[in-house]
Formats: structure tokens, sequence, C-alpha cells
């Protein structure tokens, strides 16, 4: 009879090489990258797109970055609330929005600024969203994606519910759901893969592995591999991608896309890095390296791809320059339009629609701020 201290890691060896096994399930992980962050290309990978194509994916990832920017200094000047940037991702969205169809679902966490722009929500709707104004969570047509998600890792499950919906009424469109690493340690995010992979859910799963949960390290995310893998015990493809490489997430995702239009559900992993800090309320610096940042900015997705169009002979100087001028006055523009929106909303209005009878508390603050009090409350 074995003691069970001392000898049980030895004891359960022992078991092992005794019973005669059998292998009944195996499986890799495959990576796809078309574009070296040292500028090789794997040209038999190249996704099929125009010139004006890939034009268009560097025009969406330097708006999108233009935006956070601009977002970034307008919540420092106080007129937005907390903004979660999504500098360094840009790549991992704009590749995987691209491939979609304007009919499919966007199913959104809090940092996806990339993937709304390219699938046609205005930039000041998403500023209105920082101000606070549900409007800004509003998909335009009213229909083909969900607001913006802040708890961590329950959008999934709506995305897998998506997909089968599109199922069983015969449809062809699909739902696609973006998460984090630190969202893979959410028990809700199993059971969308679970479901999805039961009910043949139309649901694509893009996991943008940025390395960082606030300030939790992939490290202590997860002893596997791969993000990618964790699709196996669901039942489904899992991938991995060069998420700063947009013409390799562009490339898995339009293949993704049309697996899960047939009804077979994919999780992605984008390997990304979140460059900038988690919200406008957190500070990298506390808990990562300037070295490691430099290491990421060396290979940022922006610039990554823009010397592979200048060696195309694809972007010169002048394209630059109408590129960024446009972005700028469409951005200038949005942001005038987010302050009228703004200034057309009664503040109090956050008091008038959660309750029929407000709490006390709530009816006190709201006196104080009718009052003038300016939100000095006890609450
Ligand atoms: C259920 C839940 N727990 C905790 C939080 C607080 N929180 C907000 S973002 C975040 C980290 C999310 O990390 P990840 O999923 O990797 O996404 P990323 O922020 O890197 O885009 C946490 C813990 C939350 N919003 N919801």
């Amino acid at each position: 009879m074995p003691s069970y201290t001392g000898s049980r890691i030895n004891t359960l060896e022992h078991v092992r090489i005794a019973m005669a096994r059998e292998e009944v399930a195996e499986f890799t992980i495959e990576s796809v990258r078309v574009l070296d962050a040292d500028e090789t290309v794997d040209d038999g990978l190249l996704p099929e797109l125009s010139d004006e194509a890939l034009l268009d994916l560097y025009e969406a990832m330097k708006r999108s970055r233009r935006l956070d920017e601009r977002a970034i200094a307008l919540q420092r000047r106080g007129e937005l609330g907390t903004y979660a940037p999504a500098i360094g991702q840009e790549a991992a969205q704009v590749g995987t929005a691209y491939a979609m169809a304007d009919d499919d679902w966007i199913v959104p966490s809090f940092r996806e600024q990339p993937a709304l722009l390219v699938h046609g929500t205005p930039p000041d709707r998403i500023l209105q969203y920082a101000l606070g104004m549900e409007e800004g969570g509003e998909i335009p047509g009213g229909e083909g994606g969900l607001p913006p998600a802040i708890p961590v890792g329950t959008q999934p499950l709506h995305a897998a519910g998506i997909g089968w919906g599109e199922r069983l009424q015969g449809r062809e469109n699909v739902a696609v759901t973006y998460f984090g690493d630190g969202a893979t340690s959410e028990g809700d995010v199993y059971e969308a893969l679970n479901f999805a992979g039961v009910y043949d859910a139309q649901t694509v799963f893009v996991c943008q592995n940025n390395r960082y949960a606030i300030s939790t390290g992939i490290e202590k995310q997860t002893a596997a591999e791969t993000l990618a893998q964790k699709a196996i015990a669901a039942g489904i493809e899992g991938i991995q991608v060069d998420g700063n490489d947009v013409l390799g997430v562009y490339r898995v995702a339009q293949e993704a896309l049309d697996l899960a239009r047939d009804g077979e559900p994919v999780l992605i992993e984008a390997l990304t890095y979140r460059r900038s800090m988690h919200t406008t309320s957190d500070d990298p610096t506390v808990y990562r390296e300037r070295e490691e940042e430099a290491e990421w900015e060396a290979r940022d997705p922006i610039v990554r791809f823009q010397v592979f169009l200048e060696d195309r002979d694809l972007l010169d100087e002048g394209t630059k320059a109408e590129i960024d001028e446009r972005i700028e006055s469409e951005l200038a523009e949005a942001i005038d339009r987010a302050r009228e929106a703004r200034d057309r909303v009664d503040p109090a209005d956050m008091f008038r629609f959660v309750y029929d009878d407000l709490p006390p508390e709530l009816e006190a603050q709201l006196e104080a701020f009718e009052g003038g009090a300016g939100g000095e409350t006890d609450g």
C-alpha cells in the first residue's frame, strides 16, 4: 500500500507505465503568417486583394490609430470617460472585420474600435459611447451587431447564440466575436465554444492574445502553449495567426468565415500586443518593461504593412499625405458631431431609465444634481 506522502508521484508514474494505452485523439495547432516582421513575404499565401483593397486595409488601421490617439487626448482634457485604446491591435481587428460581409454580426468587447469602424460604425458613435451616451452602442441600421460588452468573456456566448439562430433560420450570416486572452480564463468562453460546436453555430471567435489582461501577463493566464488549442476540447477548429500581420489575419479570417457559414465554428488566436494602456485609467509602466514595449514597437502592424506597400510601389509620400488628411478631417468632423450630440443630452437622464421609483439615495443625488451641486453628493 503506497503511502500518500512522498511517493505519490512515483506511484502515479508507475501506474501510467503499467497501463496498456491506446491513442484515441491527436491534434496540432497551426500558425499562419504572410508578412514577417522583417518584411519577408510568403507569396504563396498572399490573399487575392486588389491594390485598392490593400490601401483600404492600411487606411482603416491608420484611421483607428488616429481615433485612439485623439480619444486619449480628449479624455485627458476631461471631455471623455474611460477609454480603452486598441493601439497595436489594428491588424488583428481590421483583417478579420474586412473579411466579414456587411450583414454579418459583430459582437465586440470594449476595445474594438478598429473592427467597428471597418464594419460601418462611424467614429462619432464610438466617441459617444465613451461620453457615456447609450446611442454610442448602437449599430447603424439597428442590426448586425451588439453594443460593447464590458463584463469580460460574456459576449462570446451571445455570439454563439446568434450564430445558432442564423443556422436555425437557414441564413448565411456569421457572428464574429472579439475577446482577449484574459477572457479565456472565464468559464463563459468555454461554454460558448462548446455550445457553438454542439449546435454548429455560424460563429467565429477572435481571441486577441495581446499578452495582458490589465496587469496580468499571459504566462499567468494559462499553462497551455496556445490559446487556439482551447478549441480542441470543444470539437471545433482552432488556428493561430500572427495578429500583427494584416494579410495573414485577413487570409485566416476568410477561411474561418467560409467554414462558419457552413456551420463549422472557428476559434482564431491572433498573437498581438497591447502597445498602449489597458484603459485611460491604467499606467502600464508599473508592471512591464520598456524593453518589451520597444520590441513590440518594432513589430507594429501599421509600420510593417506600410513598408510592404512601399516596397510594392503602392504607397508614396503623396498618397500617404492624402490618407492622413482625409482621416484628420473625418475625425475632426466626428468629434464635432459627438460634442453636438453630447450637448443635446440632459445628464439627469442617467437617473431616469433604470428605476420606476428612484431609491432614496438616487433621489437625493438627482435633487443635488438638479440643484446645481455639480455632483457633490455622498453617493
Ligand atoms: C467579469 C469581469 N471581471 C473583471 C472585469 C474587470 N476587467 C476589465 S478588463 C479586464 C481584463 C481583460 O483582459 P483581456 O480579456 O485579456 O482583454 P484586454 O483588456 O486585454 O483587451 C478585467 C479583469 C470585468 N470587466 N468583467
